[in-house]
C-alpha cells in the first residue's frame, strides 16, 4: 500500500501534527539572540525569537566514532553539570537527531568556516552545533555556554530555567594565532594553576599557550640531559623564594589538558640573554668557566650565553631535542630579547645556528623582535613587543608575526597608577586602551597578511600568585580575545563595555579575581533596572 497517495494523506498529518504538538506543548520563552552578550563578538547572527530549554532529559549526541568529538561532547557535559544538577549523557550519531538533543559535527561541509569555524543553530527542539574539524566544534561549545545564563559557571546547582534564545549562529577567527603567554620564570606556576589559565583563556577561543619556561631567574622544565639545569637553575625565583620546576611527564600532562580545549603550548628558551639561570648550573657555558649565582632580582640584559664555545651549541642542541620531542605543536620559542651583553655580530650568527637547530628537530622558530636582524627563514616567526622597525625588518623578510606590542598587550602593565601589581614602563593600560586597537594598521609597513595573531604575554616580576595573575589578566584579555577573533568592522568599544559588564557576573561566578575597571558599566544593568522600579 502506497500511504502518502491515499486521501488519509490530510487526516495523517493533522494527526501527527497534533501529536507533535501534544508532545512539545512546552511553552516557549521567547528570547532574542540578538540580545545575548557573546565576547568574542561572531561574524554573523541571526535570531528566531524563541527558546531552547535544557533539561535532564536533553541528549549531547556527537557524530559516530569521531575522537576529538567526544571529548568535546564530555566537556560540555561537565560544563553544564555542576550548575544544573544534569547528568547529561553523551552518545555517538550517526545521523542528526531529532529533538531534546545538542548534536554536535564535523560534517558542516562548509568551506568558509576553515578549520576554526562552526555554526551554531538552535531550534525549539535542537543545537546543531556544526564544523569542518573539532576545534570549530569547541568554539561553538564556546559560544553556546555563554548563551546560557551566567549561574551556569557555578560549582553548585542553581535554579534555573536553562533556557537558550533560538537562532543561528556563524563564526570563525579573523587571525589562526590567538594567544597567552605566562611567564613562569620569574614566578613559578605550578600546573594546576596553569590549567586555570588554559580553562579560563579557552572560554574566549584563545588557541596557544606560550609558557616562558627560562629566564635569569629560574629554568622550569626538565632537561634530562642537562640535569642542574632544574636541580640549581629551578631552586629560586624573584625575590629569593623557592622556586619550582615542570617534569616532563607533567609538561606532558599540560600539553594534553591543553589540546584538549583546542589550545597549543609553546615552549620557550631564551637565549642568549635572559641565560642567568642556566649559566649558573654549568660553569662551562660562562665564557670565563665561571658560574654565577643565582639571580632573584628583577633587572634584565646582564647574562649571555658564550656564544663561540662549542658547547653552547650541543647545549642548545640537546635542550631542543628534548623539547622537541615532548611538544607535538609547530613551534620552538628561543626568545632572542634583550641580548644587551651580547654584540650584534654575535647574535646574529648565534640566532642563525639556533634557527638551523630548531628546524633540524622538526620545528619552527619564534623569536622576539630583535631576531629580525637575523637571516630568517620563511617558517620563522617574529613576535613584536617593542620595535616597529624590528617588525617591518622581519616583515620585509617575509615572515609573519605576532603581535605583542607592550603597551597594548602586556598583561604586567599596571591599569593606572593605583594598581597593586604589575609595572609601567610600557604604558598604563586601562580596559579600553588594551580593547581599542587593531594589530592590521597599528604599525607602519606590516598589514594583516604579515600577520599570524596576537599575543598577550604575561611577565611575573610583580606577580605571585593566580589571584594576582588574574587580577592583571581579566578582563584584558577578554578585549584580546575579541581582537584576535573578531572581525574589525564588529569591533566596538561602546557596545563591547556593556556586553562585557555582562561578563563580569560570568567571570564573578567562576571565582576569577578580575579588575572592575570604572570604564565598564559592571552594575549598568542593575541601576537601569533600579531606576524603573522607583518609577
Ligand atoms: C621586557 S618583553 C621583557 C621581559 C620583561 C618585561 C617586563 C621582552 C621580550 N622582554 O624580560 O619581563 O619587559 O614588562
Amino acid at each position: 500500500m502506497n500511504f502518502y497517495k491515499t486521501n488519509t494523506a490530510p487526516l495523517a498529518a493533522a494527526f501527527l501534527a497534533a501529536a507533535v504538538l501534544l508532545f512539545s506543548c512546552e511553552k516557549r520563552t521567547p528570547k532574542d539572540l540578538l540580545q545575548e552578550s557573546i565576547i568574542p563578538v561572531p561574524v554573523a547572527m541571526a535570531a528566531t525569537g524563541s527558546s531552547f530549554a535544557l533539561t535532564k532529559k536533553t541528549v549531547i549526541y556527537v557524530q559516530d566514532s569521531i575522537a576529538g568529538l567526544t571529548k568535546t561532547g564530555q566537556y560540555l557535559a561537565h560544563l553544564l553539570g555542576p550548575a544544573t544538577g544534569f547528568e547529561l549523557p553523551v552518545k555517538a550519531a550517526a545521523k542528526a537527531p531529532r529533538s531534546k538533543a545538542i548534536y554536535l559535527t564535523t560534517a558542516a561541509g562548509d568551506a568558509e568556516l576553515g578549520s576554526e569555524g562552526y555554526e551554531l543553530t538552535i531550534t525549539e527542539d535542537l543545537i546543531t552545533v556544526a564544523a569542518n574539524a573539532p576545534a570549530g566544534v569547541f568554539y561553538g561549545v564556546q559560544t553556546l555556554r555563554q548563551l546560557l545564563p551566567p549561574s551556569i559557571e557555578s560549582d553548585s546547582v542553581q535554579a534555573g530555567p536553562w533556557e537558550i534564545a533560538t537562532g543561528t549562529i556563524r563564526d570563525y577567527p579573523a587571525y589562526s594565532y590567538r594567544g597567552v603567554m605566562l611567564d613562569v620564570s620569574r614566578h613559578f606556576f605550578g600546573v594546576d594553576g596553569v590549567k586555570r589559565y588554559v580553562d579560563l583563556a579557552a572560554a574566549y577561543k584563545i588557541n596557544v599557550l606560550h609558557l616562558h619556561l627560562s629566564d635569569d631567574q629560574g629554568w622550569r622544565i626538565e632537561i634530562k640531559s642537562w640535569p642542574e639545569l632544574t636541580a640549581i637553575g629551578g631552586s629560586t625565583e624573584v625575590g629569593g623564594t623557592k622556586g619550582g620546576f615542570y617534569t616532563q611527564e607533567q609538561y606532558k600532562d599540560l600539553v594534553q589538558y591543553a589540546a584538549d580545549r583546542q589550545m597549543t603550548v609553546i615552549p620557550e628558551i631564551d637565549m642568549p640573554g635572559h641565560t642567568n639561570a642556566a649559566l649558573a648550573s654549568y660553569a662551562g657555558l660562562n665564557c670565563n668557566d665561571k658560574a654565577p649565582a643565582l639571580y632573584a632580582g628583577t633587572d634584565v640584559g646582564f647574562s649571555t650565553l658564550c656564544t663561540d664555545r662549542e658547547i653552547t651549541y650541543k647545549f642548545i642542541g640537546n635542550v631542543v631535542s628534548e623539547l622537541a620531542a615532548i611538544t607535538p605543536g609547530p613551534y620552538i620559542h628561543i626568545g632572542g630579547d634583550e641580548s644587551h651583553s651580547t654584540p650584534l655580530k654575535d647574535y646574529i650568527p648565534f640566532i642563525n645556528v639556533v634557527q638551523d637547530i630548531v628546524a633540524s628537530n622538526g620545528k619552527q622558530m619564534i623569536g622576539w623582535d630583535e631576531i629580525s636582524h637575523a637571516t630568517l627563514k620563511s617558517g620563522t616567526i617574529a613576535q613584536v613587543w617593542a620595535s616597529p622597525e624590528n617588525a617591518k625588518r622581519a616583515a620585509d623578510q617575509g615572515v609573519k608575526l605576532i603581535m605583542s606590542p607592550a603597551n597594548k598587550c602586556y598583561l604586567d602593565m599596571q591599569y593606572d597608577s593605583t594598581t597593586q601589581w604589575g609595572l609601567h614602563w610600557a604604558a598604563y593600560i586601562e580596559v579600553d586602551s588594551a580593547y581599542l586597537w587593531d594589530p592590521a594598521t597599528l604599525l607602519p609597513g606590516v598589514s594583516k597578511e604579515n600577520i599570524l595573531g596576537i599575543e598577550s604575554p604575561l611577565w611575573t616580576e610583580t606577580v605571585t600568585n593566580i589571584e594576582e595573575l588574574e587580577y592583571m589578566v581579566f578582563p584584558r584579555l577578554v578585549g584580546h580575545a575579541e581582537i584576535g577573533w573578531s572581525p574589525a568592522p564588529k569591533r566596538n568599544w561602546d557596545t563591547y563595555k556593556l556586553r562585557l559588564a555582562q561578563h563580569g557576573k560570568r567571570l564573578e561566578t567562576m571565582g576569577v579575581n578580575f579588575y572592575r575597571s570604572a570604564f565598564v558599566p559592571w552594575d549598568g544593568a542593575k541601576k537601569a533596572i533600579a531606576a524603573e522600579s522607583q518609577n
